[in-house]
């Protein structure tokens, strides 16, 4: 029976698709500014600094438990930081900042793929502390890595871009594509010994967010990153750990993201979850999807959305409530509290 069960069996069935008593409830970047404890424990500590403390990522990590009371926890990291363990100079201000864009062969060739235990350890003790703290309680660990396309953004441009156009990346595709080609890919070999590593250090379920993949087209999709995001779900240890996969704002890609072979799904807010479950539901659990933005209105109103997204989504075979996107800064920490209490009080459906 479904009735009584701990939030690991309930977040790790609704990812497989097996009945759940209510969905699961998490959120994307909750450890993070919103939070003034996160301010503290961060002041004055570089973030790159802040990753490699095992004892105040571990602790900033668990602060969303106790602060708003979510089902899950997503160790303190950045996708960025096994790109720095390839030997990529970069810094946080506060988004990465990559010190050589890369535009030439001879700097993917230098990319190195070491064994990511060695090159950036301190990701796994955290994750096993975390996983030691958490079992007791029942409460999953999830870990993440950035996908191959959304990493290369960064990569090739240099930094983020405001208005989200990445033209630099795109135009690497049309001028050089097989020097993205072999960026892509050697990107996605990193991120398979990467997230096998941090499921061997306990992590119970793993997110690849592919924050920028929707500035593809469906077709470019297909070429581009489909091949490496299908390769990575192979040579996950998917008996151990479910796969899920993020876009945020890819309406358009809900069906070829559904073929990589992922688990769940994770939806941006701009995709209608309705549809999303109607189109691709049977296939693969879905996430998401409310806008972060929407954590500002009152109480009433969060609790309102949560209900009338978890209905939207009930015809998938699994859902897991969270963001379309992540908790933004300036984010009241009542709106966040509001949206997991939500959650937890839907009907066993
Ligand atoms: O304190 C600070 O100012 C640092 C802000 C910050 C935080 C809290 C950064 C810099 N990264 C993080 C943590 C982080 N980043 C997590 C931790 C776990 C969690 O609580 O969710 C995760 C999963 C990420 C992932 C990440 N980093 C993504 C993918 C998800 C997304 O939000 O789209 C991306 C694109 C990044 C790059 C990055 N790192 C930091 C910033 C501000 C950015 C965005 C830069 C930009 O696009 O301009």
């Amino acid at each position: 029976m479904s009735a009584s069960l701990d939030p690991t069996q309930r977040l790790l069935r609704a990812c497989r698709g097996e009945p759940v008593d209510r969905p699961p409830v998490w959120l994307m970047r909750q450890a993070g500014r919103y939070l003034p404890e996160y301010r503290a424990l961060r002041a004055g500590i570089p973030f790159l600094a802040m990753c490699r403390d095992v004892e105040r990522a571990v602790e900033v990590s668990l602060q969303p438990v106790s602060a708003v009371g979510t089902e899950a926890v997503i160790f303190f990291s950045d996708i960025f930081v096994p790109v720095a363990g390839m030997g990529v100079a970069l810094e946080f201000a506060p988004g990465p900042v990559i010190a050589d864009p890369i535009r030439r062969t001879a700097q993917v060739e230098a990319l190195a793929l070491a064994d990511p235990r060695e090159t950036v350890p301190y990701v796994f003790e955290i994750l096993r502390r975390l996983r030691a703290e958490l079992e007791p309680r029942r409460l999953p660990l999830l870990g993440f890595a950035g996908a191959p396309f959304t990493l290369a953004c960064y990569l090739v441009r240099g930094k983020g871009d405001p208005e989200r156009r990445y033209e630099e990346p795109r135009a690497l595709m049309r001028d050089d594509p097989a020097l993205m080609r072999a960026l892509l890919e050697r990107l996605a070999e990193m991120t398979i010994g990467y997230l096998n590593a941090q499921i061997e250090a306990g992590a119970q379920a793993v997110q690849l967010f592919d924050t920028w993949a929707g500035l593809l087209s469906e077709t470019e999709y297909r070429e581009w990153i489909l091949p490496g995001v299908r390769r990575i779900a192979e040579g996950l240890r998917r008996d151990q750990a479910p796969f899920i996969l993020f876009a945020s704002d890819a309406p358009h890609l809900v069906e070829v993201m559904a073929e990589s072979g992922c688990d769940v799904l994770s939806i941006g807010a701009s995709t209608d979850i309705a549809e999303a479950a109607r189109r691709v539901g049977g296939r693969v659990s879905l996430q998401g999807n409310l806008d972060p933005a929407e954590l500002a209105r009152p109480r009433e109103h969060v609790f309102a959305r949560v209900r009338e997204i978890a209905a939207a989504a009930a015809p998938a075979r699994g859902h897991v409530l969270n963001l379309g996107h992540g908790v933004t800064p300036e984010t009241p920490v009542e709106g966040v509290r509001a949206f997991v209490e939500a959650a937890k009080s839907l009907a066993p459906g």
